[in-house]
């Protein structure tokens, strides 16, 4: 068997249970994944130096050798807060109001990458499989290729592939969507995501695509599908019958006092569309004076990205948000909402999850999701709670028996959540198996092997 040489921006051991922080789906996907399979994961170590060295530190944990470098200043202002987190991030989840273009932004993306590939080039044998993974690292196959690679090499895009007409917005547009033919093998969430690549390839290249997933441009020929990712469903569903879990299930429902928890969490991100959630609650409880008292929203919202200034900012819209909220409705002994900015373990996740009624996974735009698919890993089969799901997250094309919605607009969260308390369990219980058998069976595992036998050649696509 072949190695498999994964590359992503950065590379996260897996948290000790209990230690909390917003691990990000990226990362509880790949340390799954890698638990499998004889291999190498490289990455940034997340640490800074004065000077890049290109120096590789090895560590062995749970069966994974990862290799990690460090960057300097400049490469994190640049690259990482810059070009993939003030450029990309933005305009591939459709927020060309929030991208910034800036010429070092772009110099410091090249340069990263460059030394991404001159530190990782040695270590790559040549029949070992190469698969890179997100936004920070597009151009990387390009790179290895001018370093003389032959591997097969694949991509895997996390978050959404704009359409075109968002796309073309970006400078040198065409030099970055060029450098993805590079790849053997390119993977995105879903099939719009591929429709817009698709698109882009054709309008924009004139490229051709066939409809077996084999895209050509000049003499390249790259197969592009869809991988919808899934959660580790064993570990998750262990994690959900633990003694911690438990725990955590009693605490919250000892706290609830008999009222419903809606439970929302997210990285504290633009993307997640936290401030229209708060508005549509908001909604739902002038419209439902005879609700109030009778339910309340949890939202825990670890932040990330501290160094990015729309983070500060969406931090402080959210605290004075839910501030005025709580203002306006509390009374001596209810809060409508539980704002909570801090990180929890798995296994208390999972059992908030399962004791909560309702979940609302309302992001404005999402690769996929993996919050909506643990909320439905972890529900009671004899009495689940109900899914309340973005109709613009990635998931909700798999998950189509979640309550879908438009995360803008105030009164479908409204009449959502008010259909939610009021669902019968026959009903309430129909709609989580057909979720449950999706998130079970299409799971990381399955995931990864599509993936990963497309990249061997066996070009099968997730569906
Ligand atoms: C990107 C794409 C795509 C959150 N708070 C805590 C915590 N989390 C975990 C969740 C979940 C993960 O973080 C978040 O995953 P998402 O999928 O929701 O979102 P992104 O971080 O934006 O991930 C996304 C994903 O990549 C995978 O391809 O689905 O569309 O944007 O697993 O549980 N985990 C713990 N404590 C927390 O407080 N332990």
């Amino acid at each position: 068997m072949s190695r498999l040489i994964v590359i992503s921006n950065r590379v996260a051991a897996p948290k000790p249970e209990g230690e909390g922080g917003a691990q990000g789906g990226l990362a509880v996907a790949l340390s799954a994944a890698l638990r499998e399979y004889r291999g190498l994961w490289f990455g940034w170590s997340g640490n800074v130096t004065d000077q890049f060295t290109g120096q590789i530190n090895f560590q062995r944990h749970e069966g994974v050798t990862s290799a990690t470098i460090d960057l300097e200043p400049q490469d994190i202002d640049e690259y990482y807060n810059g070009y993939a987190n003030r450029t990309l991030w933005p305009l591939f989840h459709y927020r060309i109001d929030l991208a910034e273009y800036d010429r070092s932004f772009a110099g410091g993306y090249e340069r990263v990458n460059e030394r991404f590939a001159e530190t990782v080039a040695p270590l790559i044998e040549p029949d070992d499989l190469v698969w890179i993974h997100d936004y920070h690292l597009i151009p990387l196959a390009a790179q290895l290729r001018e370093r003389g690679l032959p591997n097969r090499m694949g991509f895997f895009l996390h978050i959404p592939f704009p359409p075109s007409r968002l796309l073309v917005s970006l400078p040198f547009h065409e030099g970055l969507v060029l450098s993805m033919l590079a790849y053997d093998v390119i993977g995105f969430q879903t099939e719009e995501w591929l429709e817009s690549f698709r698109h882009y390839v054709e309008r924009e290249l004139g490229g051709r695509c066939d409809p077996d997933g084999t895209v050509h441009v000049g003499d390249r020929s790259v197969h592009a599908a869809a991988y919808p990712i899934g959660i580790d469903y064993q570990e998750f569903s262990e994690a959900a019958n633990s003694e911690g879990a438990r725990a955590a299930f009693d605490r919250l429902r000892a706290s609830a006092t008999g009222r419903h928890t809606i439970i929302g969490v997210d990285r504290l991100d633009y993307s997640k569309g936290l401030e229209e959630r708060f508005l549509g609650y908001r909604r739902f409880l002038e419209e439902h004076e005879e609700c109030q008292s009778k339910v309340f929203l949890l939202q825990i919202a670890p932040p990330s990205r501290g160094e990015v200034d729309t983070y500060e900012i969406i931090r402080t819209d959210l605290d004075e948000l839910s501030g005025r909220i709580n203002g306006e409705f509390a009374s001596v002994d209810w809060v409508p909402i539980r704002y909570v900015n801090q990180g929890y373990g798995r296994e208390d996740l999972a059992g908030f999850y399962r004791a909560s009624e309702i979940a609302l996974v309302t992001p404005l735009r999402d690769g996929m999701n993996l919050v909506a698919k643990e909320y439905v890993a972890a529900q009671d089969p004899e009495n689940p709670g109900v899914l309340i799901l973005s109709r613009f997250a990635g998931a909700a094309l798999q998950l189509k028996d979640a309550l879908l919605v438009n995360p803008y607009s105030k009164e479908e969260i409204s009449d959502a959540i008010h259909r939610a308390l009021q669902m019968p369990l026959e009903e309430r219980v129909r709609r989580w198996q057909a979720m449950h058998e999706c998130v079970r069976d299409q799971d990381v595992v399955w995931w990864r092997r599509s993936f990963v036998e497309a990249l061997q050649g066996n070009a099968a696509d997730g569906n």
